[in-house]
């Protein structure tokens, strides 16, 4: 067993905290691997659980799997060429099961036909391919009898739960992970929304794991303080070395690192025929997570037999070529100056600034705010010519149509002086909603706090809300004159609660539907043709649970 270091972990400085997390800031991109005996039935892996799989059928799985066709060779070479810098594995996820030869559970990979340590052959396989081996840990636990909560997901008590004891073998076996297998450089830990995990005993774990691995980088799921899926963790609060937002990209944030966790397909685990992140799609995710100063952990989900599904290779290698060609503008890069919307984001190193346009408006040129340095050169990395204007009032990109890029037109600012200093720069003017009259169908108990003036008060941490139960309704805004609007910004509280949704305009005593969507998430921004109007309505016409709503922003963007 490794010997613990005498680090001084406890007084870390910001330096030496930057100094331990600068690789993997500099690498950006990453790829996350949800993997086991579940993926015989093609379910989700540890919610299917006593759900769509029966608990003794699920937990025998294990007996039948052998995945021959396994080749870690093969999946690190393949993430190594898909431009990702390290690979997270599900050591275990919540359904208990172990990829690893473990002395403290026979319900491992060691017990199955296959018999082989994946852990181990995927460690050695990506110092091979010069990828970092990084391991996700869960917290919970429906299968341990100690562990106190069960499946289906974790909304069962166990009869006779030891909490203290199951503690035990959750450090008793990361002990093993990180003296086992080398240099581990990230311990994703999850699973740690449910009661039996506290904050003390997170801090402990964090603690514990350094020791055994001081350089290792830990996420914010090791304590309690995360923020849902939108996995910040409220500042002074234990968070672990950097938050965790999850299928959805992240805020822009400078002040803290991150890391979206983010699903190829839909499912974490493998699932015949789940829908595919189109190329532009998974482009577009990778440059506004590096665009908002975070990173992306992009999820696949191995088959039973070992395989990785062709069209998810050929998605990832069709990734690969974008990176090689543009990867500058992302490896080694902060995000910023120019905070990213749907539409725009940026990136920067040294002097340079990268422009990466997602999609063009109507106008022909790009107006941005001013920068407070000047360009000394612009060039267009996607290929063709363009101009740059620019004056103390704003700077203007032109890039003839022919030479504007499908998936991501890239452009590159050399400047005379540093980027890295700029401040952040919103490329969105002020909310045309900021402080309007506002109606909605329902307010949680009737409480002002969380009336739908708290959606249009400019504030992303007051919310309007609604009655537990309700599963449709609107929000409704009054801009008190006619305006014109072609861009809308919503960010939704707990993301994911509305399925089903429509914007709406007032036009002669009729409600005119302008967009229509399926989800909103953290935030959820997008632009349309110019439309006049003084009355609009979020109408959502299905949710999960109460919908709720941080901020409903209206923009005339240029
Ligand atoms: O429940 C898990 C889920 O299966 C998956 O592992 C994701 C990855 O971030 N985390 C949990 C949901 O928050």
């Amino acid at each position: 067993m490794q010997a613990e270091s005498k680090v001084d972990i406890e007084n870390e400085t910001p330096q030496q905290y930057q100094m331990r997390l600068k690789w993997w800031q500099d690498a950006r991109f990453g790829m996350f691997v949800h993997w086991g005996p579940v993926s015989i039935k093609g379910t989700e892996i540890g919610w299917s659980r006593g759900s769509q799989v029966p608990i003794d059928e699920y937990d025998s799985l294990y007996l039948s799997f052998n995945p021959t066709n396994f080749n870690a060779n093969f999946w690190a070479k393949l993430a190594r060429d898909t431009g990702m810098k390290y690979l997270v594995l599900t050591s275990k996820h919540h359904d208990g099961f172990c990829l690893w030869n473990t002395k403290y559970t026979d319900y491992n990979i060691m017990n199955t036909p296959f018999g082989r340590d994946v852990v181990k052959e995927l460690a050695q396989a990506c110092k091979r391919y010069g990828i970092v081996f990084c391991l996700y840990h869960s917290i919970c636990d429906w299968y341990h009898p100690d562990y106190p909560l069960g499946s289906p997901g974790g909304k069962t008590e166990k009869p006779n739960p030891n909490m203290d004891r199951y503690n035990t073998y959750l450090t008793n076996q990361l002990a093993e992970l990180l003296s086992n297998y080398g240099r581990i450089g990230i311990l994703w830990f999850d699973g740690d929304w449910e009661k039996p995990w506290t904050q003390e005993r997170g801090i402990e774990l964090y603690k514990t794991v350094r020791r055994l691995q001081p350089d290792i980088i830990i996420n914010n799921r090791v304590g309690v303080g995360r923020q849902g899926m939108a996995g910040t963790t409220d500042v002074g609060k234990f968070g672990g070395d950097y938050d965790t937002p999850e299928q959805r990209i992240g805020k822009f944030q400078i002040d803290r690192p991150w890391e979206s966790c983010i699903t190829i397909c839909q499912q974490w685990a493998w699932k015949p025929n789940d829908k595919l992140k189109s190329l532009k799609e998974s482009i577009n995710t990778l440059v506004r997570c590096t665009g908002g100063d975070g990173n992306l952990l992009l999820n696949i989900g191995p088959m039973p037999d070992g395989n990785i599904e062709d069209r998810q290779i050929e998605r990832l290698l069709e990734i690969g070529d974008w990176v090689k060609k543009y990867g500058k503008t992302i490896y080694g890069t902060r995000g910023g100056p120019y905070i990213t919307t749907a539409d725009i984001a940026s990136t920067r190193s040294g002097k340079t600034v990268y422009i990466h346009i997602l999609k063009w408006g109507d106008s022909e040129y790009l107006k941005l705010p001013p920068l407070p340095a000047t360009i000394k050169k612009a060039k267009l990395l996607t290929g063709g010519r363009m101009s740059v204007y620019q004056i103390p009032e704003y700077v203007q990109l032109f890039v003839p149509e022919i030479f504007r890029d499908e998936i991501d037109t890239i452009i590159e600012l050399e400047l005379k002086t540093s980027a890295m200093e700029i401040p952040p720069l919103s490329t969105l003017p002020k909310s045309l909603t900021t402080g309007k009259k506002a109606e909605a169908s329902n307010v949680y108990r009737g409480m002002n706090e969380f009336g739908p003036a708290s959606a249009v008060d400019g504030d992303s941490s007051t919310r309007w809300a609604t009655d537990h139960g309700v599963t449709n309704g609107y929000l409704q805004i009054d801009l008190g004159t006619p305006q014109t609007f072609n861009y809308v910004a919503i960010e939704e509280a707990y993301p994911g609660r509305i399925t089903n949704f429509e914007l709406k305009y007032l036009k002669n005593n009729n409600w005119i539907t302008f967009y229509k969507g399926k989800h909103i998430g953290g935030r959820f921004e997008t632009s349309f043709p110019p439309i006049k109007a003084q009355h609009i309505r979020l109408e959502i016409l299905n949710a999960t649970e109460g919908p709720t709503i941080y901020e409903f922003q209206l923009y005339n963007k240029d």
